[in-house]
């Protein structure tokens, strides 16, 4: 399997991340992708590709205009109002209050945002546009007839809705090739979250459509972030309704139960009969994940790949989260490991 990768990423490397009350060094840091990069290599998994760049219409298609230019232009606006840490949103749109974008650098950091976790600083961007870049180049290999590509994308995306950030995400790399995949003409594409948590942004953005069905695994959010999204009642509406698929974990979860879910999964896939597939593939479900509750082992994610290459479509695999550095390319590259049957 081919294995698209940018040292871009490393653009990105914020030094705080608001977690318990202090600034600590964010868990989403560039060691991830590094680790990846070099478990690819040892393993020799196939050739490594530079992404293609593709502009930002592709990234429009599913992120509006006036969000992507406040991405662009956060950090120079945040150094210009002469802040002195990170660009960290303080302030949000309470119940009651006018959902409005505010001049202000604070007032549009919490208007364009769900959470304080991913600091925006000099970089952001760039990493942020070579993440999404990854996952086309992945989603171009794939259309063009490779049965399955390995976006190693870093920042991740599965948190980031239309026109909101957070959860370590600013693009949401999943949907852009998901929908990429329909402007191509692909008819129905389903996307299969595999990350400790919930895919907020990927299920709000096609939560009124039944082209794209989205499908998450995660952890039971009345427990855990995103806290506001991800629970099974969460089916769909409109068109949508029954095109939104959330199956919810308790702490300790092993894969011998979260498999259970997965099967349930991928007979769901099978019913709608996607002519591609993308798994957002977190890796945050280790039994060792410093900010995760499940129990799957390095193993289990062979078992897991070996299962999504049964449903027998072209598939894009994009990188989400996982933040046990020691483990991430193991993990990581075992899913893509299994789905080859090696
Ligand atoms: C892509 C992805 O996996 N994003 C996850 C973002 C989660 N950010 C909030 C993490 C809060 C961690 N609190 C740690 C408590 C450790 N005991
Ligand atoms: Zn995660």
């Amino acid at each position: 399997m081919k294995t698209v990768f940018s040292p871009l990423h490393s653009r990105r490397n914020v030094k705080t991340e608001l977690d318990g009350g202090l600034l600590i060094e964010p868990h989403e840091k560039p060691s991830r992708a590094e680790t990846i990069l070099s478990r690819v290599k040892s393993q020799a998994l196939g050739e490594i590709l530079a992404p293609e760049e593709f502009g930002l219409e592709p990234v429009k298609r599913v992120h509006t205009a006036d969000y992507v230019t406040f991405l662009e232009n956060c950090w120079e606006e945040w150094v210009a109002a002469d802040k002195r840490g990170e660009a960290i949103p303080t302030f949000w749109v309470g119940r009651g209050m006018r959902h409005r974008v505010p001049k202000d650098i604070d007032g549009r950091l919490g208007f364009y945002s769900m959470g304080a976790d991913s600091s925006i600083s000099e970089g952001t961007w760039e990493a942020a546009r070579a993440s999404a870049n990854v996952a086309l180049t992945a989603q171009k290999l794939v259309a063009g007839g490779e049965r399955a590509a390995f976006a190693l994308c870093r920042p991740p995306g599965h948190h980031a809705h239309a026109d909101v950030f957070g959860g370590y995400c600013f693009f949401n790399n999943a949907a852009i090739t998901a929908q990429a995949f329909r402007d191509q003409g692909y008819e129905r594409v389903a996307i299969l979250d595999v990350d400790f948590h919930h895919g907020n942004g990927t299920q709000a953005i096609f939560y009124d459509r039944s082209d794209v069905l989205t499908i998450s695994l995660h952890g039971d959010p009345d427990l855990v972030f995103p806290h506001f999204l991800g629970f099974e009642e969460e089916t769909g509406e409109g068109e949508g309704e029954g095109y939104n698929l959330n199956i919810v974990y308790p702490p300790g979860t092993p894969y011998s139960k979260w498999s259970m879910g997965l099967e349930t999964a991928c007979q769901r896939i099978e019913t709608f009969r996607p002519e591609a597939l993308i798994v957002a593939l977190g890796v945050d479900t280790f039994e060792e994940d410093p900010i995760s509750f499940f129990k799957l082992r390095s193993a289990d994610y062979l078992a897991l790949g070996k299962r999504i290459e049964q449903l027998g479509l072209p598939t894009v695999f994009t990188m989400e989260g996982g933040y046990d550095v020691d483990a991430i390319g193991v993990n990581a590259v075992n899913v893509m490991q299994g789905f080859e049957g090696v």
